[in-house]
Parts: structure tokens; C-alpha cells; sequence
């Protein structure tokens, strides 16, 4: 009997400063009811998809920053999203700012959980690639500012068996990284979750803003085939408060192909009927990693942080 999962991913518009957690979860159920009526039991959600992109601004009062921020979850404006889960029978993957105190000290992090379908946390993943800039940036229209507001995530990249299949997470800027879904795809990985707010102009690279979306799918789609694995992506996609992110959500098949895709940047629900058993096909051939890898000769992956050029003829 080969396992089949009808996956969705949920792309939201753009989401006000002034809209509030409640408004912004009766969207996030809508789009959740319409993906089970349409026989999804796993929802992907946008990274922060209970707020603006906050980050794109300069603040210094910690009351305004901690104000984007989750202190429990599920809280009094999520716990509908969870008992819609357990009520539909739908799993969902949830991208929000994360504040906690662990260790002793207060925490901050870009996180996403994996919540099953019963309702229940079942994985939590929190950003470890944190683009753009601590630093105030004159001269632009935005900032980019998650290296001020997040701490890089200290939980990995896990992989949890959860509906009879290998789910991992990731967020936003994690897709453009292959380490990410290599060290998922080492643990047998079959249904990546990302989702993501992409500015655009973004702040650092502007001479590729032109390729936003062509980069989106190409780490999207390289990470799905050279890891055997399907990928959802999800934006939060719009003009958000002036700035354009982009759209373009997307489920890619093992082969690397996109199965699905979002042709709007409002809330839109695309599906695909995931047969998780595809996953086995370059599993066990192009990319059988026990019978071809050969990790004598990568050292440097883990040993080196920044390029060193080599040394001068
Ligand atoms: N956003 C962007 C992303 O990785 C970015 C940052 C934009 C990086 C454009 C490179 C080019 O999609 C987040 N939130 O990571």
C-alpha cells in the first residue's frame, strides 16, 4: 500500500502592522478549512504568518519588539488553530516569532512548529540561517533586521516521523542554504516545510532582484531532487506595508519538478496529492547516499565557516 498525503500550502497576502493575532488566525482557519475540503490533512503556513515582517524596520524599545513576539503557544489567539487541527483531523506547519525563557535568560527566535493531527506539537524547528544586517542601514527603504532581533536557531535540523512520514522543517532563507536540506535528507527526510517572507528590493542584494523568484524555486527545487524529497514552500506574499514580498508558493515532487504552484499573492490554497514512496525512487539510486557519498573528502563543510581563497601561484 504506498503512502499518499494530499499536502497543502497555504500562502497568505500581505499582513497589516495594525491587523491583529485574531484577525490574522480567522484568515489562517479559513485557508485550513478550504485545504481539508479539498483533502489535505497537512497545511503549510508562511514563516511569521501571525504578523507583519517586522523585521524590516529599526526599532530599539524592547516593549515594541517583544509585542511581535509569541510568549506561548498555542495562546489565547492561537489555541483556534489547534482546535480546528484536532477537530478537522489536518496537521499544520505554523512560522512565528518565539519568545521564551530558557537557560536561565529570555530568548528570541524565528521558529516554526509541527503540529499533528490530533492538534498536538509534534516538532519545533527555529531559524538557523538569519539573513541581512544588526546594524541600522541609512539610505533604504526597509531593513533587514533578523540578526538584531533573533538568535540563530540551536535546535538543528530535525526530522520527526509524523502521518507515516519523514517530515523536516526549515525557514525562509534556510531554503538557499543545501547543508540545510542535506542534514535533513541524512535522516531520511521526505516532505520538506519552509515557509517565507522575501522582500523585494531585498536589502543586501539588489542586483538579483530581478531573479527573486527564479532563486526562489531553483533552492527550492535543487533542494527537493538532490535530496529525494518533496518540498512545500509557502510565502506570505504582497505588497505588506509598503514593501513587496514575493509570491510564487510551490510543492516540488522528489524529481525536482513543481507539482503545484500559487498564481496569486493573496491567500491561496495549492495542493498536491504527495506519493511518499516517489521519495525512493533516487533514494535508492542517483541519491543513495550510503553507496555513493564519500565524506572523507567534505571535511570542510563542517571545519570551515568563511571561503579561504587559495594560496597565491
Ligand atoms: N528573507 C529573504 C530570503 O532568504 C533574502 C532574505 C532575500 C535573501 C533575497 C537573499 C535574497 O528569502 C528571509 N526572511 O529570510
Amino acid at each position: 500500500m504506498s503512502r499518499t498525503l494530499i499536502v497543502a500550502a497555504a500562502q497568505t497576502g500581505p499582513i497589516a502592522r495594525s491587523e491583529s493575532r485574531a484577525a490574522v488566525v480567522r484568515r489562517l482557519l479559513a485557508l485550513l478549512e478550504e485545504a481539508h475540503g479539498r483533502g489535505a490533512r497537512l497545511v503549510v503556513f508562511p514563516e511569521l504568518a501571525l504578523t507583519t515582517f517586522f523585521p524590516r524596520w529599526w526599532m530599539d524599545d524592547p516593549a515594541e519588539i517583544d509585542a511581535w513576539f509569541e510568549t506561548e503557544m498555542p495562546g489565547p489567539e492561537t489555541r483556534p488553530l489547534f482546535e480546528a487541527a484536532a477537530r478537522l483531523g489536518v496537521g499544520f506547519y505554523l512560522g512565528y516569532a518565539e519568545r521564551v525563557t530558557e537557560g536561565g535568560r529570555i530568548r528570541h527566535f524565528n521558529t516554526a512548529i509541527l503540529v499533528d493531527r490530533q492538534g498536538r506539537i509534534a516538532g519545533r524547528y527555529r531559524k538557523v540561517h538569519l539573513p541581512g544586517h544588526s546594524e541600522y542601514l541609512p539610505n533604504r527603504p526597509y531593513q533587514h533586521l533578523e540578526k538584531k532581533y533573533f538568535e540563530p536557531g540551536d535546535l538543528g535540523f530535525p526530522v520527526w516521523r509524523v502521518m507515516d512520514a519523514n517530515i523536516g522543517m526549515c525557514i525562509c532563507n534556510d531554503r538557499r542554504w543545501p547543508e540545510t536540506y542535506r542534514v535533513m535528507g541524512l535522516q531520511d527526510v521526505e516532505l520538506v516545510l519552509v515557509g517565507y517572507n522575501t522582500p523585494i528590493p531585498s536589502v543586501m542584494t539588489p542586483q538579483y532582484d530581478h531573479l527573486a523568484a527564479f532563486h526562489n524555486h531553483l533552492s527550492l527545487q535543487a533542494g527537493a531532487y538532490q535530496n529525494a524529497c518533496f518540498v512545500v514552500g509557502t510565502a506570505k506574499a504582497g505588497k505588506e506595508e509598503g514593501s513587496d514580498l514575493l509570491g510564487g508558493s510551490c510543492i516540488v515532487a522528489p524529481s525536482g519538478e513543481i507539482i503545484a504552484q500559487a498564481s496569486t499573492e493573496d491567500d491561496e490554497v495549492i495542493t498536491a496529492v504527495c506519493r511518499l514512496d516517489l521519495c525512493r525512487i533516487n533514494k535508492g539510486s542517483t541519491f543513495n547516499f550510503a553507496a555513493h557519498r564519500r565524506i572523507e573528502h567534505y571535511r570542510l563543510i563542517t571545519e570551515r565557516t568563511g571561503a579561504e581563497p587559495p594560496p597565491a601561484g
